[in-house]
């Protein structure tokens, strides 16, 4: 076992921030890494040292692995983490921090390569008794042999490429006639993306719901569960909303599918903080999707049912100390729910808002917790993902945790970029997202027309016209007509 001493974030934004404010809870000293882009950026003030990277774009900065490692060794640091997003799954990544001499928070790299190859993983945990969905994962991939396994799957049939988590480069194929030239147009894809055109198939499940599983292993074999999230409202293979408990389990089927979680983390050999994904069917059958090697956006509804710090579970199994929970000292109580709030434009197809953070608040209150990225002042870039913040509502059930997002998302403001504030109320206030009818397609349904989502809540308008009263004294160099400092903000109709 070691101590830990200096801990290097190798990450930016909330995440960073999350991280950092763990490590100073439990005295550890923290660095930062920045790019060009960020050298005023929240995560670095919230560090104790800070390291330029390198230029604005991500693949010359954040995944650049010798920059990172550089910035550790000159730092003095003693520790590693890698957020989530960038580096954090990667086994070379994680090799060369170990390499260095220092402890990465998180598996060892054998284990993100074993994981992130899904016609491994998809083996893996078939022979270890994880229900997979059905489909084949063979090695023969000429076209020939595909198309009989497709038919023997029964259409719709998914291609989906071995080396692609998170929805990456995957299709659907209806019928016969259509495989052979999406499994090219797959095939051509993958090569260029992930260098490899492996492809697994699996049967199209109908409208599933994602329910994973967090699990936490120590380096001595012991791995705990920490129940479940369920993430079924999603757009593009962004995630949106999340909660624990999933409406969708009966506490059987909660056994069961956590038991999965464990023996997937156990016949990965796993160490550390993970997710195991899985599909729900309508017929409340789970298989397992694929596992994500790295603490998730979506941890801290775990945090508030479970009441455990998973940062600090994270870095003390790093530390090679043993898990301080068991089992059986793991219970939910209560209900969490997350929202994201990204700077994503509603009238231009959600696409990313960047520009000035002019002004902000944060909710408050019984249950709230906000973890964001951003200051007064914050530049939101087009370099990096858009989330600006989380919003987290505890409740002692799934109703009263409902009203208190609710309430949270009224105080909430954000000025100077466009924000998906207004959808995400409109999400909470839906009748289907009330009765706790999720599927992956729930967005696509319900919120597909802009007039799904009204304008926002009056007391935002109200939190906007104080934001644009204080905005006629601030300093010059800012718009001088507050109206146009309020970017993408209307008011009226
Ligand atoms: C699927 C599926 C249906 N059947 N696989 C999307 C992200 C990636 N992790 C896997 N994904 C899916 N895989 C089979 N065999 C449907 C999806 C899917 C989805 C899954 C979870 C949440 C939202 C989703 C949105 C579209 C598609």
């Amino acid at each position: 076992m070691r101590s830990l001493g200096k801990v290097l974030i190798a990450n930016r934004g909330e995440i960073a921030v999350r991280i950092a404010r763990t490590c100073r809870v439990l005295g550890l000293p923290t660095v930062a890494v920045y790019s060009e882009a960020d050298a005023r950026a929240r995560h670095v003030h919230e560090c104790d040292e800070a390291f330029p990277i390198g230029p604005a774009e991500a693949a010359g900065s954040y995944l650049k692995i010798d920059a990172i490692v550089g910035a550790a060794r000159s730092a003095g640091a003693d520790a590693v983490h890698p957020g989530y997003g960038f580096l954090s799954q990667n086994g070379d990544f994680a090799d060369a921090v170990a390499a260095a001499g220092l402890v990465f928070v998180g598996p060892p790299g054998a284990v993100h390569r074993r994981m992130g190859d899904k016609k491994g993983a998809r083996r893996l945990m078939a022979a270890s008794g994880v229900p997979v969905v059905p489909g084949y994962d063979g090695d023969d991939q000429n076209d020939g042999v595909l198309l009989a396994e497709a038919e023997r799957i029964g259409w719709p049939v998914m291609i989906k490429p071995s080396r692609g988590g998170g929805g990456k480069g995957m299709r659907v194929v209806e019928r016969r006639d259509d495989f052979v030239a999406a499994l090219a147009a797959c095939r051509r894809e993958a090569a260029s993306a992930f260098g490899d055109e492996t492809m697994v198939l699996e049967r199209r499940l109908e409208r599933p719901r994602h329910v994973e599983v967090q699990v936490l292993a120590d380096a001595e074999g012991q791995v705990v569960h920490l129940l479940e999230r369920e993430c079924s409202i999603q757009r593009r293979h962004q995630k949106v909303v999340e909660e624990t408990p999933s409406p969708a389990l009966t506490q059987q089927l909660r056994e069961s599918l956590c038991a999965a979680g464990v023996a997937a983390a156990r016949a990965a050999g796993y160490v550390n903080a993970g997710t195991v994904e899985f599909l729900l069917d309508a017929s409340g059958r789970f298989h397992f999707l694929e596992m994500n090697t790295r603490l998730q956006v979506e941890h801290p509804v775990t945090e508030a049912v479970v009441g455990l710090d998973l940062v600090r579970l994270q870095l003390e199994v790093a530390a090679g100390r043993p898990l301080p929970v068991r089992q059986e000292d793991v219970s939910a109580r209560g209900h969490a729910l997350e929202c994201r709030l990204y700077a994503e434009d509603p009238d231009r197809g959600d696409l990313p808002s960047p520009g000035r953070v002019l002004h902000y608040a944060a909710p408050e209150g019984p249950g709230v917790r906000f973890d964001s990225g951003i200051e007064m002042g914050s530049e939101v870039t087009v370099h990096y993902d858009p989330l600006l913040a989380k919003l987290i509502a505890w409740g002692a059930d799934r109703k009263e945790s409902v009203a208190r997002m609710q309430q949270a998302l009224r105080e909430t403001v954000v000025l100077g970029v466009a924000t998906n504030l207004a959808r995400l109320q409109a999400i909470v206030a839906h009748e289907a997202f009330r009765a706790g009818s999720l599927h992956t397609a729930f967005l696509d349904d319900h919120f597909s027309s802009p007039a799904a989502t009204p304008e926002l809540a009056d007391d935002a308008l109200a939190g906007l016209a104080l934001a644009v009263a204080r905005s006629g004294s601030e300093p010059a160099g800012r718009a001088t007509d507050p109206f146009e400092s309020v970017g993408p903000w209307r008011l009226g109709a």
